[in-house]
């Protein structure tokens, strides 16, 4: 082997190789439930600079873990080499036997992981079993990016809850449509598309059922190649409202509804979109409102850990006042909308005390920001 890099060299290295694998590990957000999509890259160096060696991707359902798949691929060439995870190696015997044993196997020299996992069958396990193994391990390196991209998946491992993310649309007078009109288009062409993807890395997508009746969306992902990426639909329908002729209900063959609903409903109307193949969330009600904490227990126990919140204002304010909001996203628009208009539960200047701003952009001639509570 070569000279080693200088600490500083190492630690940019590291960063630089841990990014990579947290993009890496984005490919199958979404499609792990339960599980989170951990990334794994293996490096090697053998004196004439670093060469990846093997990748892997926690796969669609959770298993094989990333560990595996990368170490399957860098074959001999892993020995001696250094492994990136996004998470701590799990240490129990799943599907498969425990990643840390894989990569003791293999003969891998150098771990460096992000994120610390709270699984009780790994939490500080994974990381002892490859330091027991005499294998350097540097731990928390891009920890944060890891935390905010595996949120969901920690918020349910800790919290028994999905990670909620509230999205709107904000014209340039902070509203968010308008009372009778349906959808109002209020931002462009990239921002719908951003929604998309943010609908494709969600396990969910709730709204009340005042949108439903007004928009009629069909809620999916319609970006070429990411179609059959639409997660599973919540409306929140307490008096089963919603008619069999929506979009939302034609499109249960392809992707599952879940209407959220008293028990007390209509149990004739129930039984017909039971039929049609709608599946029901029995849900208790105060003050006439869905119990917004008892529902999201019973999404985190269908094996959600996420979901994204897309209207409306009477649902946003809900999900608001009661604290449950982990991640907010707002899309501004350039137009005004006028008197008319719905105004908005929240806007930049009124982000709740706790969030952080993690980014700010334009898509076009929208503007886009993100922020993130711990
Ligand atoms: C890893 N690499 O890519 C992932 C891990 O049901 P199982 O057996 O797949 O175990 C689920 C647990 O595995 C999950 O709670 C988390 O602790 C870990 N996820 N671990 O080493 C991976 N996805
Ligand atoms: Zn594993």
């Amino acid at each position: 082997a070569g000279p080693r890099p200088s600490p500083a060299g190492q630690e940019a290295l590291d960063r630089r190789f841990m990014a990579a694998a947290l993009r890496l590990s984005r490919k199958n957000a979404g499609r792990t439930s339960t599980n989170p999509s951990v990334g794994t890259i293996i490096v090697r160096d053998d004196g004439a600079g670093s060469m990846i060696v093997g990748t892997g991707v926690t796969a669609v359902g959770g298993r094989p873990h990333a560990e595996t798949e990368a170490l399957t691929e860098a074959g001999e060439l892993a020995r001696g080499a250094t492994a990136y995870v996004t998470l701590e190696p799990c240490a129990h015997h799943g599907r498969t036997p425990p990643c840390a044993n894989a990569l003791v196997n293999a003969g891998i020299a150098r771990v460096v992981g992000a994120a610390s996992d709270p699984d009780p069958r790994v939490s500080g396990q994974g990381y002892a079993i490859l330091r027991s193994a005499g294998i350097e391990v540097v731990e928390r390196v891009l920890a944060d990016e890891a935390s905010e991209q595996m949120a969901g998946y920690l918020i349910r491992s800790l919290r028994k809850r999905p990670e909620i993310i509230l999205k709107l649309a904000l014209s340039s007078d902070g509203k968010i449509g308008v009372e009778g009109e349906g959808q109002v288009a209020i931002t462009g062409d990239i921002s719908r598309r951003e929604v998309y993807l943010m609908r494709a890395e969600a396990d969910g997508i709730l709204i009340g059922i005042g949108t439903a009746l007004e928009d009629d969306p069909a809620l999916t992902v319609r970006l070429p190649g990411l179609e059959n990426r639409s997660p599973a639909r919540i409306v929140l329908d307490r008096q089963i409202r919603l008619p069999d002729t929506s979009k939302l209900v034609s499109g249960v063959d392809r992707v599952p509804l879940y209407l959220a609903a008293c028990l007390e409903a209509d149990p004739q109307r129930r039984a017909t979109l039971e039929r049609a193949g709608v599946h029901f969330i029995g849900t208790e009600t105060y003050g006439g409102e869905v119990a917004l904490p008892e529902l999201l227990e019973d999404l985190a126990a269908l094996g959600m850990a996420s979901v994204l919140v897309e209207g409306g204002a009477r649902v946003a304010k809900a999900f608001l006042d009661e604290g449950l909001v982990d991640r907010i996203v707002l899309f501004g628009g350039p137009d005004a909308i006028g008197e008319e208009g719905i105004a908005s539960p929240i806007d930049a200047d009124h982000i709740p005390a706790g969030f952080r701003k993690l980014r700010e952009m334009r898509f076009g001639e929208d503007s886009y920001a993100e922020w993130l509570r711990p």
